[in-house]
C-alpha cells in the first residue's frame, strides 16, 4: 500500500494537470494557425471486424466520397459565388489597427481559394458575414465553406436578401454540422424550398460562444436559377 502522503501528492498532481488543460486556449489566431491535423476518417463498418487492409480501403473510400461530394458542389451549374462581402468583425481590427489582408471579408469573394475571412471573437457575442451575388435567383440552397471546420458548430442563422433589400430568415438554431474530417474544408449546407423571391444576398450569423475559437469562411455559394 502506498503512503497516504504519496497518494495525496498524486491526486493533487492529477487535479493540477486537469486544471492546466482547461486553461489552455483551444485555438491559436487563425493568421498563423496551421492547417488542422488530418484525422483518420471514420470507417463505415466496426473497426474490430475489419482487417487492416479493409480499414485502409474504408478510409480511402471516405476520402473519395468527400472528393466526389466536393467536386459536385464546386462545379454545380446552378451555383454562383459571392461578388461582394462584409463582416461585423475582422481578426486584428481592434485597438485601432488595420486588419491584415489575410483575414478580411473580401477573401470570401469568388470560388474557394483557401483565402479566408477570420472574425475577431473566440467566444464573445455574435458575428455576421454578409455576401452579395451578381445574379439574383430563386434559391434552393446555401453552402458555406469553412476551413478546418473552424466555427461550423457555431453557425446560428442563415438569412436571404431579396431584390428589394428585405431580409428573410430561412434557418436559425443550433448547427448539427461538425468538422468534416475527410477533407480540409467543412461544407455547411442548408437546403430549403425554392424561394418565391429572387435572392441577391446571404447573411450568416455566428454565435461565438457555441464553439470557442476564431471562425473562418473561405467562400459562400448560392444555389438557384
Ligand atoms: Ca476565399
Amino acid at each position: 500500500m502506498k503512503h497516504p502522503a504519496t497518494i495525496a501528492l498524486l491526486m493533487s498532481t492529477l487535479i493540477l494537470t486537469a486544471c492546466h488543460k482547461k486553461e489552455q486556449p483551444e485555438v491559436t489566431p487563425a493568421a498563423t494557425a496551421p492547417a488542422p491535423a488530418a484525422a483518420p476518417a471514420a470507417a463505415a463498418a466496426p473497426a474490430a471486424e475489419q482487417t487492416a487492409e479493409q480499414q485502409e480501403m474504408a478510409k480511402k473510400q471516405a476520402l473519395l466520397d468527400y472528393g466526389t461530394m466536393e467536386d459536385k458542389y464546386l462545379n454545380d451549374p446552378k451555383g454562383q459565388w459571392a461578388t461582394a462581402a462584409k463582416a461585423s468583425s475582422t481578426f486584428g481590427d481592434d485597438n485601432g489597427k488595420e486588419p491584415s489582408e489575410v483575414n478580411v471579408a473580401k477573401n470570401v469573394v469568388g470560388a474557394s481559394d483557401d483565402r479566408d475571412w477570420t472574425n475577431n471573437n473566440q467566444d464573445k457575442g455574435f458575428d455576421w458575414l454578409e455576401v452579395g451575388y451578381a445574379k439574383p435567383v430563386n434559391a434552393t440552397e446555401v453552402r458555406v465553406i469553412i476551413p478546418g471546420g473552424d466555427g461550423v458548430e457555431a453557425v446560428n442563422k442563415v438569412e436571404l436578401q431579396d431584390t428589394d433589400g428585405k431580409w428573410n430568415t430561412i434557418w436559425t438554431g443550433i448547427s448539427e454540422v461538425k468538422q468534416d474530417r475527410r477533407g480540409n474544408r467543412t461544407w455547411f449546407v442548408r437546403s430549403f424550398e425554392k424561394t418565391a423571391y429572387k435572392v441577391k444576398g446571404v447573411k450568416i450569423t455566428i454565435a461565438n460562444n457555441v464553439q470557442h475559437g476564431y471562425k473562418r469562411v473561405d467562400a459562400v455559394q448560392l444555389i438557384g436559377e
